[in-house]
């Protein structure tokens, strides 16, 4: 199998090509990458030699033309995903996320191949705490923010293209994923690099926010569940019943760094804070037979806080540009509530 991955330089998708490459040893990688700022070669390094690396832009329609020509299959990661980015500046994540989409669904079009979307359950807004519904393959779509609204932007495109075009999509929207390789600006990373650090971890409003958290792993073991047994035109949802509050998170982290569960601070919340994500998977299960193996979360999140430690050459060079950017987005530390 011949597979274009865009956004392979980035969190999810490096993880996938990782992935792909030691369980399925046939298959021919191409990564398309624009290496923003989110983008990190240095991911890929333990597998250069097996991959196509081409440094483009997903919205560059003549040299997505000619990659898409020469595969079977496609693998949509690139995009703009930070939500705090997306509130301080959204137009790249219009450019990339909408018409970087529309440029790959043309070629797919064009050339029939096999194209599957990764995309986020923030397109279904958010929850109360104690709502007991959580999203389906159903629930309406109803995104807060700018980051949120263009992934349904493009899911739309891809529902549009298929009915329409014909064009053999699938689309997986999926929760919080943590592991290694992610960004230093998100919130798991963002607080391990602090505790190495000696930071305190900063909790955005009251820390009663609820994200689903599942292993990125698990994550993409059901796109390929998806690739390879999935209906051609369905939605999947990726969830692996992974509920927690921020302030538990934080707390968890504390705890792995011998710290007291008191020592953080409270920070300016983020405008138009979601509250509540969660995922009902049972399609996913019962159709394709996915199951997570990442159950306890306390011992990924563990041995992801081990790789951050081994890695520091890794994300130390964005650490500080980050911490800048947070300030300069008017994070501030708030009185203890
Ligand atoms: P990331 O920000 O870590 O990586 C994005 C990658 O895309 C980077 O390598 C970047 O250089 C590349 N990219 C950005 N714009 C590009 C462009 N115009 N052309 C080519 N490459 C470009 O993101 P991530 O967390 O790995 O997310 C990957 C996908 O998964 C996104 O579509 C995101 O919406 C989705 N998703 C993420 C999560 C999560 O928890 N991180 C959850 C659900 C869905
Ligand atoms: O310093 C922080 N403190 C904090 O309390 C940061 C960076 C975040 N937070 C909170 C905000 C959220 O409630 O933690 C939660 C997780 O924040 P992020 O890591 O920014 O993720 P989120 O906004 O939930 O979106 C993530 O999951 C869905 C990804 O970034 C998206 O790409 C994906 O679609």
């Amino acid at each position: 199998m011949r597979v274009l991955v865009t956004g392979g330089a980035g969190f999810i998708g490096a993880n996938f090509v990782l992935q792909t490459l030691a369980e399925r040893p046939d298959a021919q990688v191409t990564v398309l990458d624009s290496l923003t700022y989110a983008g990190n070669r240095e991911s890929l390094d333990s597998v250069a030699d097996r991959i196509d690396f081409v440094h483009g832009d997903i919205a560059d329609l003549d040299l997505v033309d000619e990659l898409v020509s020469g595969v079977d299959t496609v693998v949509h990661f690139a995009a703009e995903s930070h939500n705090d980015n997306s509130l301080s500046d959204p137009w790249p994540f219009v450019q990339t996320n909408v018409i970087g989409t529309f440029s790959l669904l043309q070629a797919v079009r064009r050339y029939d191949v096999r194209y599957h979307h990764i995309s986020t359950d923030e397109v279904y807004g958010d929850l109360e705490l104690d709502d007991p519904e959580r999203f389906t393959e159903s629930t309406p779509y109803n995104p807060s923010s700018p980051y949120s609204s263009t992934k349904a932007s493009s899911d739309l495109l891809v529902r549009a293209w298929t009915r329409s075009f014909g064009v053999r999509a699938t689309i997986s929207n999926c929760s919080n994923n943590y592991g290694p390789f992610q960004h230093v600006e998100k919130f798991i990373p963002r607080q391990i690099t602090n505790l190495i650090d000696g930071v305190r971890p900063r909790l955005y409003g009251s820390g009663t926010n609820v994200r689903d958290w599942i292993h990125v792993d698990d994550h993409n073991r059901a796109v390929w569940a998806i690739l390879d047994r999935g209906r051609i035109g369905q939605t999947y949802l990726i969830g692996a019943d992974g509920e927690l509050d921020n302030r538990a998170v934080v707390q968890m982290l504390l705890a792995e760094f011998g710290r007291e569960s008191d020592d953080f601070d409270f920070v300016t919340d983020r405008a138009g804070h979601d509250l509540r994500y969660a995922i009902d998977s049972t399609l996913l299960r019962t159709e394709l037979g996915w199951e997570p193996q990442f159950h306890d979360f306390r011992d990924g999140l563990a041995a992801t806080v081990q790789w951050y430690r081994e890695n520091e050459s890794w994300w130390r060079r964005r650490k500080e540009a980050v911490e800048h950017a947070y300030a300069a987005q008017g994070e501030r530390t708030l009185p203890q509530p």
